[in-house]
């Protein structure tokens, strides 16, 4: 079975569950909100661009960049954790700016989302971008290249994601919005000092073996049969390998969000599996999207 995108002409987001109507409260256990214990449309409902990640210092980090970046950061003032009841999660704000973490791997982040989707929906949002800003490993690109992704493939390469409801396998799309992309692109021309392309992203269930490590505590396979993976992977357009856009990109297009992936590379594929670079260069790294983002955010606020 195979479900197609969402869109909804009113630029409010799709929850596509007619159950949710028939509850009297709808409680987001992992975010710790709720329909009746939070007012959740005077508390998010001018929310513009979300922005997800998997640390909770990244995310933590990336509100408090992206206040300074919009002019809200008094001196001396900190950023709150919105889901602070919960460890799951954690989230802040930063004027029309959600940022939250997601955790690794697709159970994670799928949990997020389906809370996140009905958080946006209850608050009654409207024309909301959703970007995940994370990390991955590069092919045939060098360490620190940022990728926008085009299209999220499976470990084979499809642009597919598969979950199994009730026992079957439905199979959902993962494209993503290339007029996004192509935005962020042209943003990414004014930042010159790091590589910035467009690319596929492959995205798998595991880092080791998942990824044809040769570095985990189980391998099966030579490194031959590695490089020939990654090589038929970079063929088929592959650029950069995580673990959440299909899942990401599935959900948000099916829900009628405008979304994007945008992941910097710690180390190229190609070259090793270790990554091996200084705390503070990947500190770096990691800042890359984010400033990315920034200047994006800034330039559809007209703050230029
Ligand atoms: C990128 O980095 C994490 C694994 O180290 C995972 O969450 C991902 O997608
Ligand atoms: N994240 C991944 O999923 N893979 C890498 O190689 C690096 C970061």
């Amino acid at each position: 079975m195979t479900e197609t995108t969402g869109y909804s002409g009113s630029g409010l987001v799709l929850v596509k569950n007619p159950h949710l109507d028939l509850m009297e409260e709808d409680i987001l256990y992992h975010l710790d909100l709720g329909t009746k214990t939070h007012n959740l449309p005077a508390m998010f409902g001018d929310i513009k661009f979300v922005c997800v990640g998997g640390s909770p210092r990244r995310m933590r980090a990336f509100a408090q960049f992206m206040r300074r970046e919009l002019g809200l950061a008094g001196p001396g003032e900190d950023v709150a954790d919105i889901c602070g009841g919960s460890d799951r999660y954690a989230m802040y704000r930063a004027g029309p700016v959600l940022s939250i973490s997601h955790g690794m791997g697709i159970p994670s982040i799928s949990i997020m989302l389906h809370e996140l989707i009905k958080l946006l929906h209850h608050a009654k949002c409207r024309d909301v971008t959703i970007i995940r800003i994370g990390t991955s490993g590069g092919l045939g690109i060098e360490a620190g290249s940022v990728v926008i992704t085009d299209t999220a493939v499976d470990s084979s390469f499809q642009p597919r994601f598969e979950q199994v409801v009730l026992g079957d396998v439905v199979v959902r799309s993962t494209e993503l919005d290339k007029g996004l992309a192509e935005e962020l692109l042209a943003c990414s021309r004014d930042i010159p000092d790091f590589p910035t392309l467009i690319g596929h992203t492959m995205c798998t269930y595991d880092f080791y073996e998942g990824q044809g490590r040769l570095d985990g505590a189980l391998c099966s396979f030579s490194s031959e049969k590695k490089l020939e993976y990654l090589r038929r992977a970079y063929d088929a357009g592959v650029r950069n390998i995580e673990m959440e856009s299909t899942a990401f990109a599935a959900l948000c297009g099916l829900c009628g969000l405008k979304a994007a992936v945008v992941c910097v590379a710690l180390l190229d594929r190609l070259e090793g599996d270790q990554i091996r670079a200084s705390h503070e260069v990947l500190w770096e790294y990691q800042q890359r999207p984010q400033r990315l983002i920034a200047a994006f955010i800034r330039k559809r606020l007209g703050l230029f």
